[in-house]
């Protein structure tokens, strides 16, 4: 049976889940969410899809699960893939999961929305300052983690890097700019250059370029 991913191609939370499921090999395809048109604040996206409102969501059979980490964490199960090659590592690669969610793409999906895709007179300076800030110590816990690794954790691609890599491949600004981290910049050449790699754009359905 073909797993469902409810995603929109914009959501760099939808795009870690698309990632693992398109790099696992696993039989998957997209359902776009209409997001900038309301759809995921519904009554009917909430009580059908889920009671978060967010994306992404999985659907394999009756099978039913929100959370990019939540999912691929049912993509390793599946698939045996992206866990790491031990006990030790699987708590490390969920570990970064974990610090993903809070520290960098909770904040840089934020920001990015703030900056690009509110109407201008209602981006709030002060507030984007602050992400910027917040999002500056990010990179360089990520970046200083970096220097002299291939991979966030032991010698593969896992979790941890289709979690941390979200949003750093989006063209939208949002204050990050691959050029002024040298390790982060190595590293996403490494994910960019995994056989079957895809941008969130060429992956999920939707993109700016739909609304302009
Ligand atoms: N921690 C969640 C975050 C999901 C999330 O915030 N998704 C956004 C799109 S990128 C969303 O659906 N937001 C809807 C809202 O907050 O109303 C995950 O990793 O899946």
């Amino acid at each position: 049976m073909t797993i469902q991913l409810y995603c929109f191609g914009e959501s760099g939370n939808a795009y870690k889940a698309a990632l693992a499921l398109e790099l696992s090999g696993l039989d998957w395809t997209p359902v776009h969410v209409d997001f900038f048109g309301g759809e995921t604040r519904t009554d009917s996206y909430r009580a059908e899809i889920n009671e978060m409102g967010e994306v992404p969501v999985l659907i394999d059979g009756d099978f039913k699960t929100s959370q990019s980490g939540a999912i691929q964490a049912y993509v390793t199960e599946k698939s045996g893939k992206f866990g790491g090659k031990s006990h030790a590592e699987n708590y490390e690669a969920f570990r970064w999961v974990l610090w993903d969610n809070h520290k960098l793409s909770s904040q840089a999906g934020m920001t990015r929305f703030l900056m690009n895709f509110l109407p201008e007179e209602k981006r709030p300076a002060e507030v984007i300052a602050f992400l910027h800030g917040r999002l500056k110590a990010a990179y360089q816990v990520l970046n200083a983690h970096l220097e002299g690794r291939d991979w966030i954790v032991g010698d593969g691609i896992t979790n941890a890097d289709l979690s941390c890599c979200g949003y750093l491949f989006y063209p939208e600004p949002f204050g990050f700019d691959r050029k002024d981290w040298p390790d982060i910049d190595r590293w996403l050449s490494n994910i960019e250059t995994t056989p079957g790699w895809k941008h969130p754009y060429d992956l999920m359905p939707g993109s700016p370029a739909d609304r302009a």
